[in-house]
């Protein structure tokens, strides 16, 4: 645990002996299945999470949970430990819980949360949970980097589901409707079906997105839930498409990693004092020595 929790602090401080870390596991690496949670501040995800987790952990699986706060610069866990309701699972050693921050880190969350998975892989967690707060781009971050995102709404919605930020139906691979206890939730679980049977919203054109009600205080509903997301992951494993989303995602984290050598080389070659900061000065705009840069980097 110790040993995790190093290594995936040198992730978040983008360190470099991460590389050599990430080469030397390789082989050890199985990619565990990674369920994204989302929703407005207050939904009950992590209480949800908190639920799954026990009903993982009665039979036998090692799971870990990252929470990630998209506001805060912090990280390591104490400070965001009021947002994750998982303190039962503290002393279990097949739970691993730990909190990202994600302001000001290079390359955003999901690269790091990227890297972050893998580790917990080679070090036998699987499933791996992500919980995220739904606001800026944050969501559209998880789904990148979940196999299997859930989206969760509640009854006190205003407005109802017109209220739902736009993209975040589109993400969703499950729909939950938590709090299912209070009043309200009738309706926004069928403004919801109705809104989805109209026009379907799931990116994948074979998956139709289920909508599961819970009551994460009461602990109900969770074992529909789990049921729901061993569907999509059976879904996606059939036809290839898994391998599929697997490659993209490659590719779309190497993207990420270049842009983020190149944005660190850009910064060295900036520094005060230097001929290009000089000409940028002059200049005023930043494309000339932008293609500077790029051409140095070439
Ligand atoms: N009535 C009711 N309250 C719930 C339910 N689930 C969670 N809550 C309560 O809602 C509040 C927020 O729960 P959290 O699990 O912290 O919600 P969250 O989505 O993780 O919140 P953030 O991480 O701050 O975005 C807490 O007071 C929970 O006890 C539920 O099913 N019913
Ligand atoms: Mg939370």
């Amino acid at each position: 645990m110790r040993a995790l929790a190093r290594a995936i602090t040198m992730v978040e401080r983008r360190d470099a002996e991460v590389r050599e870390l990430q080469q030397a596991l390789r082989d050890r690496v199985q990619t565990p299945y990674v369920v994204g949670f989302t929703g407005a501040p207050g939904t009950g995800k992590s209480t949800l999470v908190d639920a799954l987790v026990a009903r993982l952990r009665a039979r036998e699986r090692s799971v870990a949970v990252i929470a990630t706060d998209p506001n805060s610069p912090f990280s390591g866990g104490a400070i965001l430990g009021d947002r994750i309701r998982m303190q039962r699972h503290a002393l279990d050693p097949k739970v691993f819980i730990r909190s990202m921050g994600a302001r000001g880190h290079l390359g955003g969350l999901s690269l790091a949360a990227r890297e972050a998975i893998r580790l917990l892989g080679a070090f036998g967690f699987d499933p791996v949970i992500l919980e995220t707060v739904g606001v800026g781009q944050s969501e559209l971050e998880v789904a990148a980097v979940a196999d299997t995102t859930v989206v969760v709404l509640t009854p006190n919605l205003g407005d109802g589901v017109q209220m739902i930020k736009a993209g975040i139906l589109e993400i969703a691979d499950i729909f939950v409707v938590n709090k299912a206890d209070l009043e309200g939730h009738q309706r926004v679980a069928s403004e919801l079906r109705s809104m989805l049977s109209l026009a379907p919203k799931s990116q994948d054109k074979a998956w139709k997105q289920p909508i599961i009600a819970t009551s994460a205080t009461r602990q109900e509903g969770i074992e529909e839930l789990w049921a729901a997301i061993e569907s999509h992951r059976k879904h996606r494993e059939a036809g290839g498409r898994a391998q599929a989303h697997a490659e993209q995602r490659l590719k779309d984290e190497t993207a990420e990693v270049v842009a983020e050598l190149a944005r660190q080389r850009a910064r060295e070659a900036l520094a005060d004092g230097g001929a290009l900061a000089e000409r940028l000065r002059e200049d005023g705009t930043p494309y000339g020595v932008a293609e500077e840069i790029l051409r140095q980097l070439g």
